[in-house]
């Protein structure tokens, strides 16, 4: 079993996976034309401000408002250009392996919908776009869900070859320990000349044990490509990405790495990387030959290329042993100290403090999304809460109505909580849930 989303359910799997296949992506279709399916404008903001600032940007509301100042303040943190932060340090790292590639960090996050999604090819339909799992400003423009958003304009610019494109990205998403609504992609784009590709590509890739493309059905070289062309620019990125994880990883000396065929609209073939970490395998990142219509409408007709974008939690939090993501955030001491700028070191855990369960069960309408749900939660509880599970659900006999159960672990990096104070937040969940969901508490 691949390690894709790490600890889905099977229903959000669907959901949670923005890359589906065109086939999966039509049969799920008509409930995403229910679209605007909830609007959470109302949380946390006043209600006469009608417009979102971002960054010092102004943006006016509309219908499909769906973005909260919990998440907008998060634009402002720029964990990945603070010096002696475990995101940086890893940032750093892999800039180092890729040399003469043109580094790109300020990218900012509110983008157009054409940039993070038409530009890419995805289709008008494509569940990628859905509400619950995207962040829209408004209607036409999103906190971006990927680094992939900025391909297009940073390959207009024809400035180098190779590009190292780092941003913080939002996805409305689960909690747990490995989730959080906003984290660190590195994308990297490496283009060739089309006349001297052979030069250019299989020079470097010589002795390589890694097999380029090859015609297949389900991940397929591309019309406008050669298969020599699809072959060499192949090899070329899986050679480069397992050198680059190699390194990072030096002291594993046998680690395992696998390729596993995956889907996106924007490259074809395409990859997922897998590791094997501690016994269980761990998606890294995704890649593949860049579609060649994107670097023709990007004014690279003459050139081909491939991409990658990659998860900098995912690799930190193996790299440095840490073991929640709500910790990359946090502004104590005892967390920040522990990293110096250049240094790998393991985190030394500060003693956990306790966690405090609570249960909520309501009767759900039509289009209920469990990440509305969550959204909900992190809106109040912010950083307090740990992790939200789905424990139970059931259709009435004779209504039909679904009732679900969720329970919220509580639980501060920093201190100990009383049962006073989390009931309270507890019941401004409920409350929340019950007026912005339209939920029926039980
Ligand atoms: C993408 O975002 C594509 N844009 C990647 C890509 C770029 C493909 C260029 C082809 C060419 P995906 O959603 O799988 O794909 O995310 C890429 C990586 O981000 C994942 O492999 C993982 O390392 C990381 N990632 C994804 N979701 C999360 C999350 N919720 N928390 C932490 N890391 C995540
Ligand atoms: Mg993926």
């Amino acid at each position: 079993m691949t390690t894709r989303w790490l600890g889905y359910r099977p229903i959000a799997k669907v959901f949670s996976n923005r890359f589906l296949l065109p086939q999966i992506s039509r049969r799920i279709a008509p409930i995403c034309q229910a679209w605007p399916c909830r609007n959470l404008a109302s949380l946390n903001t006043p209600a006469a401000d009608d417009s979102v600032e971002i960054l010092g940007q102004r943006f006016p509301r509309d219908k499909n408002t769906n973005v909260t100042t919990t998440i907008t303040a998060k634009t402002a943190r720029l964990l990945h250009r603070q010096p002696n932060h475990p995101i940086n340090i890893l940032k750093r790292r892999i800039e180092a392996h890729f040399e003469n590639y043109k580094v790109v960090d300020s990218m900012n996050p509110a983008v157009t919908t054409q940039q993070n999604f038409d530009s890419l090819l995805f289709t008008a339909d494509h569940p990628g776009r859905a509400p619950t799992d995207t962040y829209y400003i408004n209607s036409n423009t999103v906190l971006r869900t990927h680094t992939s958003a900025h391909q297009s304009e940073v390959l207009k610019t024809r400035e180098a070859e190779g590009y190292l494109l780092t941003a913080d990205v939002y996805r409305r998403d689960e909690i747990d320990v490995s989730h959080y609504p906003v984290f660190h992609q590195m994308e990297g784009l490496r283009t060739f000349d089309r006349k001297n590709l052979e030069a250019e590509a299989a020079v470097n890739v010589a002795g390589t044990s890694i097999k380029g493309a090859v015609l297949s059905e389900t991940n397929p070289v591309q019309l406008a490509h050669t298969t020599r062309e699809a072959e060499l620019v192949d090899q070329h990125l899986r050679h480069s990405l397992e050198g680059m994880v190699r390194d990072l990883f030096r002291e594993e000396k046998d680690l395992e790495i696998r390729w596993i065929e995956a889907y996106f609209p924007f490259t074809s073939p395409s990859w997922e990387m897998e590791v094997l970490y501690r016994g269980s395998w761990l998606e890294l990142l995704g890649c593949g030959v860049i579609q060649q219509k994107i670097m023709d409408d990007a004014n690279n007709a003459d050139r081909v290329g491939w991409a990658f974008g990659l998860g900098l939690e995912r690799i930190a939090m193996v790299m440095f042993d840490i073991p929640d993501i709500r910790l990359f955030w946090s502004s104590d001491e005892r967390f920040l100290s522990q990293f110096s700028s250049g240094q790998i070191v393991k985190f030394q855990p500060f003693s956990k403090y306790p966690a405090c369960y609570k249960d909520v069960s309501f009767w759900c309408n039509e289009g209920f999304h469990d990440n509305d749900f969550a959204e909900v939660v992190r809106d109040v509880a912010g950083d307090m809460a740990e992790d939200v599970k789905l424990i139970d659900k059931f259709e009435h006999p004779k209504t039909k109505r679904v009732s679900r159960c969720f329970r919220i672990n509580y639980r501060s990096m920093d201190r100990t909580c009383t049962n006073e104070e989390v009931d309270k937040i507890q019941d401004e969940v409920r409350r929340v849930a019950a007026t912005t969901l339209g939920v029926e508490l039980r």
